[in-house]
C-alpha cells in the first residue's frame, strides 16, 4: 500500500456526461477545458517525500479521463490504496472534481485519510474541513516538509497540533488552524519542479499513464524553470499576487530561488527536452544583482532551448542585451493586458505609457528575440465593452510595426472562468467587481452550468456577463482575422475559428463550440517552433539509473525500518 497518492482531479467530475461550452476559458494552455494538468508543486511533494523513505505517486486522474474514454474512475479508486489521498484543489476551476473525488474516496476507502492542498485550498480551508470527506488541507505554498510531518504524525500517532501548516478536525469536531510556519525563505532545497521524479514515474511501466502531466507531454514537454515562490507585483485580478500570497500563504516578500539551481534545474529539462524552456515571472524579480548572476550562469551554460521570459515592466537595451549575449535563442511573452496604460496602472502590471510599450518590443527584436507573444485581457477593473474592443486596433497596431521577419502573436482571453479568490479584484469592492459566488460549493455548482457565460462568476460594474462574454468573442473574431492576414494562423484554422464563434454565438447555449475546437490559433499553432520533444541523453540515463539505486536503496532501508529521517536535500 503507498502511503501517499496525489490525485489530481478534472474541472468537472463527470464531465463525459454533461454537454457543456467552456468557450474560451482553457485556449492559450496546453490542457482541455478540464484543466487535467497537474500543478507541478505536486512533484516537489512527491520527491520530498519519497526521499524521507514513504511511497508516494502521482495519479493524474483528470488526463486519463479526458484521454481514455473507456477509463473508469470509480474503478480505478477502488483499486487504489493509499493511507492518504492528497487531491490538489490549487486551481478553483477543480472545485468540483476535487470535492466529487474526495466524497468517492471517503465511500471507498473509509479508512484512508484525505488531505487537499494548494491556493484555492489554503484560501478555503476551514469551509473545506466542514465536508466530511475532507480530514486535512495543507495550506501554503511548500507543503512538502509540512507534508512529511503530517506522514510521519500519522504513522507515529503523533498529536496533528505540531505539523505546521496544517488544518484538521479534532476528535470533538472543532476545526482547528495549526499557525502557518512553515514559509522556507530558502527554496533551493527541493526540487522545483521535481523533472527527476517525472521523468522517472514516466518512465516506470505501469506509472506512465497515470504520471503524465497532460496528454503529449512527452511529444511537447512544457518545461519551467520557477525563479520564485511569490511576486513582487500586486496586480489586481491575480490570485497570486503579493497580498494574495500575503494573505494565503503568510508570504510577504518572495522566497527566490538562487541562480545557480536554476541553472541546475534547466541541466535537468535539457537531459530530456529540447523544447523551449518559459521562465515564470519576470527573471528581473529579485533585483539587479541577482539579473546579472541568472544571466552570467546562462552564458557559461549556453542553452540549446530556446528559452522564454516574462515581461512585467518595460525593458530596454541594457535587460535584451543581456539576454542575447547568454541564451542563442530566446522569445518573451508580455501581458500588456489593455491597450489603455490607465487600466494597466488600475490593476498594476505594466504600468507605463504605450510608447515606453512600443519601445520595450523594438528594443528586444533588435537584439534577436525571435517571438513576442502579447497577451490581452477581458474584464480588467475599469475596462468599459468599448475599452475591450480597442484591444484589436491595438494588437494591430503591434502587429503593423512588427519588423519583417519577427514574429508577434495576439492573444486575448478573458479572466475565466472564476475570478481568483485572494485577488485584490475578488476581495475589495471599491475596484468594481460584483462576484456572484464567494465559496467552494457556490464555484463547484458554476462549474455545471452549461455554458461558459453563465459559469463566470463575476461581472463588473462596466460590464455584464453578456457583455464580457460578447467582447471576447469579437475580440477574438477580430484577432482571428488579423492573425490570417498576417499569415500567423493557417486558412484552415481560421474558418473553424470562425465557425466556432459564430454557432457558440447563435446559440449562447451547450457545445456551441465542441469541447476542443481551437480558438485564436489551433493548440499546434500556439507550440513554439523547435518543440518536437523528448531527447534521450547520458543525462537522462544517469537520473533514471540514480533513481534505480535510490529506490532500492530506500526499499531497503524500509524494509528495516529506517526511514524518514528528515531528509532535505536531493
Ligand atoms: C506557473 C503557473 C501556471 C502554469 C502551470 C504550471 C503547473 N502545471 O503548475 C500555467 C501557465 C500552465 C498555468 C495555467 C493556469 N493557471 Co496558473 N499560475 C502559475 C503561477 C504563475 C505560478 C505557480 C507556481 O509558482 N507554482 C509553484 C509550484 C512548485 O507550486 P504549486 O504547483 O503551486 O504547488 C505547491 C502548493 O500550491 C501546494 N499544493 C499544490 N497542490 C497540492 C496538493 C496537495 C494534496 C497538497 C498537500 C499541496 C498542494 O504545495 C505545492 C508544493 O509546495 C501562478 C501565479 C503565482 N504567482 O503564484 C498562477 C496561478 C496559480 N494560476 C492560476 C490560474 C487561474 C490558472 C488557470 C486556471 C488559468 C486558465 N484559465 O487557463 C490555468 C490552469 C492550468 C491547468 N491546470 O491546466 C491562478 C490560480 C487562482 C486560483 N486560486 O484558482 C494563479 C494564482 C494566478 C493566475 N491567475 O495566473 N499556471
Amino acid at each position: 500500500m503507498d502511503d501517499l497518492v496525489l490525485i489530481h482531479p478534472p474541472s468537472v467530475f463527470d464531465f463525459r456526461d454533461r454537454r457543456q461550452s467552456r468557450g474560451p476559458i482553457a485556449k492559450v494552455i496546453p490542457s482541455t477545458e478540464q484543466f487535467e494538468m497537474y500543478p507541478l508543486g505536486l512533484t516537489s511533494i512527491a520527491a520530498y517525500v519519497a526521499r524521507n523513505g514513504y511511497r508516494v505517486r502521482i495519479l493524474n486522474l483528470g488526463r486519463r479521463m479526458v484521454a481514455e474514454p473507456a477509463y473508469d474512475p470509480a474503478a480505478a479508486l477502488r483499486r487504489t490504496a493509499a493511507r492518504v489521498f492528497g487531491i490538489d484543489l490549487h486551481w478553483l476551476p477543480h472545485a468540483h472534481g476535487a470535492l466529487a473525488v474526495a466524497r468517492l474516496l471517503r465511500d471507498l476507502h473509509p479508512e484512508a485519510r484525505i488531505l487537499l492542498g494548494g491556493l484555492s485550498a489554503s484560501y478555503y480551508h476551514v469551509e473545506l474541513l466542514r465536508d466530511p470527506a475532507v480530514d486535512f488541507v495543507l495550506r501554503g505554498d511548500s507543503t512538502e516538509e509540512p507534508c512529511r510531518q503530517l506522514l510521519r504524525a500519522l504513522r507515529l500517532g503523533l498529536p496533528l497540533d505540531g505539523v505546521d501548516n496544517l488544518t484538521w478536525r479534532r476528535i470533538d469536531g472543532a476545526i482547528i488552524a495549526n499557525p502557518l510556519r512553515h514559509r522556507p525563505a530558502d527554496i533551493d532545497a527541493f526540487e522545483l519542479p521535481a523533472y527527476r521524479h517525472m521523468v522517472r514515474a514516466s518512465l516506470t511501466p505501469g506509472r506512465r499513464a497515470d504520471a503524465l502531466p497532460y496528454e503529449g507531454w512527452w511529444r511537447r514537454p512544457l518545461t519551467v524553470l520557477l525563479g520564485s515562490r511569490g511576486c513582487v507585483l500586486d496586480c489586481a485580478v491575480c490570485g497570486g499576487s503579493r497580498s494574495a500570497y500575503a494573505a494565503i500563504c503568510g508570504r510577504a516578500h518572495p522566497a527566490y530561488r538562487s541562480p545557480e539551481r536554476l541553472v541546475e534545474d534547466l541541466r535537468d529539462i535539457r537531459a530530456f527536452s529540447r523544447s523551449p524552456v518559459f521562465v515564470v515571472h519576470d527573471p528581473r524579480m529579485g533585483g539587479e544583482d541577482r539579473t546579472r548572476r541568472l544571466f552570467e550562469l546562462l552564458a557559461r551554460e549556453h542553452p540549446p532551448n530556446e528559452l522564454v521570459f516574462e515581461l512585467f515592466w518595460p525593458a530596454g537595451p541594457e535587460l535584451f542585451g543581456l539576454i542575447q549575449r547568454s541564451v542563442p535563442r530566446w522569445s518573451l511573452q508580455l501581458t500588456l493586458d489593455s491597450q489603455d496604460p490607465e487600466i494597466r496602472r488600475r490593476n498594476g502590471k505594466f504600468d507605463a505609457p504605450n510608447e515606453a510599450v512600443e519601445a520595450t518590443l523594438d528594443a528586444a527584436f533588435a537584439h534577436g528575440c525571435r517571438t513576442i507573444d502579447v497577451f490581452f485581457t477581458i474584464g480588467l477593473p475599469g475596462q468599459t465593452c468599448e475599452s475591450a474592443l480597442g484591444i484589436a486596433a491595438y494588437a494591430e497596431r503591434l502587429l503593423e510595426r512588427t519588423p519583417p521577419g519577427c514574429r508577434l502573436r495576439p492573444f486575448v482571453a478573458p479572466i475565466a472562468p472564476f475570478l481568483d479568490p485572494g485577488s485584490r479584484a475578488f476581495e475589495d469592492p471599491t475596484l468594481g467587481y460584483r462576484s456572484l459566488a464567494r465559496s467552494v460549493e457556490a464555484h463547484a455548482a458554476a462549474l455545471l452550468e452549461p455554458d461558459w457565460g453563465r459559469t463566470l462568476t463575476y461581472e463588473t460594474d462596466a460590464m455584464t456577463r453578456a457583455q464580457l462574454v460578447e467582447a471576447t468573442y469579437e475580440v477574438t473574431e477580430r484577432l482571428n482575422d488579423l492573425n490570417l492576414g498576417h499569415g500567423l494562423s493557417s486558412p484552415a484554422t481560421h474558418a473553424t475559428v470562425a465557425r466556432g464563434i459564430a454557432a457558440a454565438r447563435r446559440s449562447g447555449g451547450p457545445a456551441a463550440t465542441g469541447a476542443d475546437g481551437p480558438w485564436m490559433f489551433a493548440k499546434d499553432e500556439m507550440n513554439w517552433p523547435g518543440s518536437d520533444g523528448i531527447r534521450p541523453t547520458p543525462r537522462l540515463a544517469w537520473i533514471v539509473a540514480a533513481g534505480l539505486v535510490d529506490g532500492a536503496a530506500r526499499s531497503v532501508a524500509r524494509a528495516l525500518g529506517r526511514y524518514d529521517r528528515h531528509v532535505v536535500a536531493g
